[in-house]
């Protein structure tokens, strides 16, 4: 493989560690755990796995003696800065405990646990992908492992490999599947040790003990940087606004990041839209009064930020979403009926199988947009969002409106829009200092906690605004973080998505300046991510979390 002078230079950056993982480690167990609600329920469906304690690693004269543990690694769902050192991390913490430790990947995601598709990981391998971007060292995929069958034969597979634990590294829905399968595998006693960490761009899966999933400082990092070049562009000719759609799925916490992060003229925050239970028409509204504020200083140009997830927190299109999801639910006869229909027949057929006033409004969109919102859902059941144009949707309507406005005296300017979306330009890039640093010690944690028997517990390394040095880490158990909820019309444990939260500080410090800037061009262009230089440059974290512990 070539590599680029960077990735050269990067290789030889030896990431930073709590000083707890630093020497001989030993666990500190804290107090018994209780899920954040629905406990009864919890505990009845997680008998081995519920209530354990927080585990937290302290510093130890000695390493205490280890036994063999060999490990299969999964890395599943999207993609986001960090895998391959949470990777190296797990590598280097399990052949510095016992080295005899073998370590496998599994390849593609889950789905190679199933399919016994696995590769042994060793260090010539391992130094190729140390502190670069992107799962490429063993792949990703979005396979849900749910079923016992894919249990049973993950745990047959093991067997024969002679591994006794796995790490599966993914967001809020695979960190669930993998408590299911600790527990599954403690039922049926056949010795293997399940953990999870704590993976995704989106930065929803964080609450008191994860205070961020890892990726999305870089991920931000990236589409902070762009939106800052495209600031500067639109600053420069003054012709444009910007509308640009980042990543995130359903939460908004991209967006709120980067807003902090450049100061944009409009920055939309879904959470906040669905509490006000706006509609697509107020949101709207509310575009067109910033466009039409600025255009009354002379300025037609501007910069807009928009959440991937926005049209699902609209309550009419949510209602919509929910019923074209039931409609068409994987297996139905009706889903078969709608596959079997001539594309051109589809919107129509939908229409008639919906409720009138959501056909209402499926009939208003234009035809593209309507057409997303039929796509196929992805694993978990999801409507795929990314796929949803939501940017191009919002200039149509922003542009209508303001004809009218214009009509009514309220609106003198000139509009001519730009519509970007960025979300695959930052799941892989080479991880930012602070991630390639929290990466390695979540990888890290993983294996001390296999070491040490560990099951159903997530990597957690806190602290995380202070210097590495300082860090916390250990074990969640992850029942702690799970609730009921409804997934495919039944109820589930799942671990609570982490959504913004309106009366958090990170929020409160955006809303405190929106309005400034959006009629006073306040641009901020944080340029791209310094790797080496000042650690004031190429350490500091996110402004969410420097908000937050502040
Ligand atoms: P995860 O939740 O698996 O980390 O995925 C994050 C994400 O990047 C979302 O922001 C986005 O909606 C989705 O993946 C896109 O999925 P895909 O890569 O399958 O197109």
């Amino acid at each position: 493989m070539t590599k680029s002078a960077l990735q050269v230079a990067r290789a030889a950056y030896a990431p930073k560690l709590p000083k707890a993982l630093q020497g001989a480690v030993a666990i500190a167990e804290g107090e018994k755990t209780q899920s954040v609600a629905d406990q009864a329920e919890i505990e009845k469906l997680f008998p081995n796995t519920y209530g354990m304690p927080l585990l937290t690693f302290e510093s130890a004269k000695e390493q205490a003696d280890l036994p063999q543990v060999n490990v299969g690694v999964i890395l599943s769902g999207g993609q986001a800065p960090g895998g391959h050192n949470v990777i190296s991390g797990i590598y280097d913490g399990l052949k510095k405990l016992n080295q005899a430790n073998k370590i496998y990947g599994f390849l593609g995601g889950p789905g190679g646990l199933v399919d016994n598709e696995y590769m042994e990981l060793t260090d010539e391998i391992i130094d190729e992908y140390r502190n670069t971007g992107g799962f490429d060292i063993i792949g990703s995929g979005r396979t849900k492992l749910e079923e016992e069958w894919q249990f049973d034969k993950g745990a047959e597979n093991c067997k024969a490999l002679d591994i006794n634990a796995i790490v599966i590294i993914g967001g809020d829905d695979s960190n669930t599947n993998a408590c299911v399968l600790a527990e599954y595998y403690l039922q049926k006693g056949n010795g293997i040790q399940v953990v999870g960490c704590p993976k995704t761009i989106d930065g929803d899966l964080k609450n008191e003990m994860i205070e961020t999933s890892f990726g999305f400082d870089t991920a931000c990092k990236v589409y902070s940087e762009l939106i800052g070049n495209i600031m500067r562009d639109a600053n420069s000719a003054k012709k444009y606004w910007h509308f640009i759609k980042l990543m995130g799925r359903s939460a908004s916490h991209i967006g709120l990041e980067c807003a902090l992060q450049t100061q944009p003229n409009a920055c939309i925050i879904s959470e906040e839209v669905e509490q006000k239970a706006q509609t697509l028409g107020e949101v709207v509204d509310d575009l067109a009064k910033v466009i039409a504020k600025r255009a009354a200083n002379g300025e037609d140009f501007g910069v807009a930020l928009i959440p991937e997830g926005l049209v699902e927190f609209i309550p009419e299109m949510k209602t919509l979403i929910a019923e074209l999801n039931d409609l068409l639910a994987e297996g139905t006869d009706k889903a078969e009926t709608f596959q079997a229909l001539r594309k051109s027949e589809r919107l129509a057929w939908v229409a008639k199988h919906i409720t009138p006033e959501s056909a209402e409004v499926f009939t208003s969109l234009p035809e593209g947009i309507a057409t997303q919102l039929t796509l196929d859902r992805d694993p978990h059941g999801n409507v795929q969002v990314s796929k949803i144009e939501t940017e191009k949707l919002l200039i149509e309507m922003v542009e209508k409106r303001l004809k009218k406005m214009n009509k009514a005296g309220e609106y003198v300017g000139k509009f001519s829009a730009q519509n970007h979306f960025f979300g695959y330009e930052g799941r892989c890039a080479a991880p930012s200092n602070f991630d390639a640093d929290y990466c390695y010690s979540l990888g890290y944690t993983a294996s001390v906690l296999l070491s040490e028997g560990k099951s159903g517990y997530m990597s957690s390394v806190r602290n995380t605004t202070a210097p590495a040095e300082e860090w916390i880490a250990g074990g969640v158990p992850v029942t702690m973080m799970m609730n009921m909820e409804k997934r495919h019309g039944h109820m589930k444990p799942v671990i609570q998505k982490a959504l913004v939260e309106l009366d958090g500080k990170p929020f409160k410090a955006f809303a405190a300046k929106r309005d400034e800037w959006a009629v006073k061009t306040s641009f901020v262009y944080p340029g791209p991510i310094q790797y080496f230089g000042p650690t004031e440059v190429c350490d500091p974290t996110t402004k969410t979390l420097e908000i937050e512990q502040a």
